[in-house]
């Protein structure tokens, strides 16, 4: 079985595109791999500024992962700062990464001119080392990941590979992997971009706990094409071939097989409306009832920190030992 492990940051809501796209297809993998799944607050310290921030979105994003499936008992799921490891092995990380090598990642290229006038934490700048002692710390085989992503991977080779050359063999080169092709949800009001918690519009966005009502609605406003022919074609008419193509993520057709079955805007709004309400329904119940006992959600995150751990601390070890560190 692959050891496979994918982390998210908890920065904002949990969206549909997330969920349909990425999260959904981690509930099917955790029965295929051997999984693991990290909230890394501490990468989202890189740009947050105020107290509370970060841990309020870990808490409301565990919930979420318990909430779209994922099991606690086959995978593991953890908070990056419950397993010290990740900060331990970051720094070692980072003395095996040049200054050359991490001015040329371009997401940081991208954020900090983002940033302006902002303050720049040189997390932002060190960032992929300690991305790759996630990676690392778990002898993970396969990182699914998509291109923005695919950079920070090369560079995780190449520090375990500079690493293993100098010091021996002490890491698993991991592998990006394409992620099985989730649906790739549109904004709904701008139907040419993604959706995205950065996106221009709360309109085009469907939050996994927006209540039904306001999903019913976004949906009815969605931006559709000029004329009024239900074709799915993503070139030419963006708008219905995104709601045919998450109509098809919910019902499990296809979205040709479903344009074949409208004739009109209106009623393939309201069901594709409907059907993501009827998706989300268990998600939301499921979540509200993790928020509302932070007892259980605490202990199924210590429980994920534990089995982390396990694994984490051999490969932390392995590597201060074979640096030569003199044992504590
Ligand atoms: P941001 O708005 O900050 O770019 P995001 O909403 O794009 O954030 P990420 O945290 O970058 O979300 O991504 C988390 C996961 O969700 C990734 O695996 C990403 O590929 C997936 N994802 C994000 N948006 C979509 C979307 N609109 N359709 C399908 N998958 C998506
Ligand atoms: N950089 C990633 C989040 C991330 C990650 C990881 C992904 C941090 N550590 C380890 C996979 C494996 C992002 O911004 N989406």
């Amino acid at each position: 079985m692959a050891r496979v492990l994918s982390c998210i940051q908890p920065t904002g809501d949990v969206h549909l595109g997330n969920y349909l796209g990425a999260l959904r297809n981690w509930v099917a993998g955790q029965h295929e791999n051997d999984a693991f799944h990290g909230i890394v607050d501490l990468h989202a310290l890189t740009v947050i500024d105020q107290p509370g921030v970060v841990g309020k979105s870990t808490i409301e994003l565990a919930a979420m992962l318990f909430a779209v499936g994922l099991d606690p008992d086959i995978a593991t799921i953890f908070v990056q700062s419950h397993v010290t490891e990740h900060s331990q092995l970051g720094w070692i990380m980072e003395c095996q990464v040049s200054f050359g090598e991490l001015g040329r990642m371009t997401q940081f290229k991208d954020k900090s001119a983002k940033r302006e006038a902002d303050f720049l934490s040189a997390g932002l700048f060190t960032y992929p080392a300690l991305m790759a002692a996630d990676i690392l710390l778990y002898d993970t085989d396969e990182v699914p990941v998509g291109e923005d992503q695919r950079q920070h991977l090369e560079i995780t080779r190449d520090i375990a590979m500079r690493f293993n050359h100098r010091f021996g063999e002490t890491f698993v080169i991991p592998k990006a992997v394409m992620p099985k092709a989730g649906a790739r949800v549109m904004d709904l009001q701008d139907p040419t971009s993604k959706m995205s918690k950065t996106g221009d519009t709360d309109a085009g966005l469907i939050s996994m706990l927006d209540d039904p009502a306001a999903i019913v609605k976004k949906f009815k406003r969605a931006v559709t094409d000029g004329d009024s022919e239900v074709r799915f074609d993503r070139a030419t008419k963006p708008g219905v071939s995104n709601l045919l193509e998450i109509l098809a993520a919910c019902t499990g057709e296809t979205p040709e097989a479903l344009a074949a079955k409208y004739t009109q805007y209106g009623p393939l709004k309201a069901d594709t409306g409907e059907a993501v309400v009827e998706l989300l329904r268990p998600i939301q119940a499921r979540y509200h009832e993790l928020m509302a006992d932070r007892a259980e959600l605490q202990s199924l995150l210590r429980k994920g920190a534990q089995k982390a751990r396990v694994v984490a601390a051999v490969t932390l070890a392995r590597a201060q030992t074979h640096l030569g560190l003199v044992p504590a």
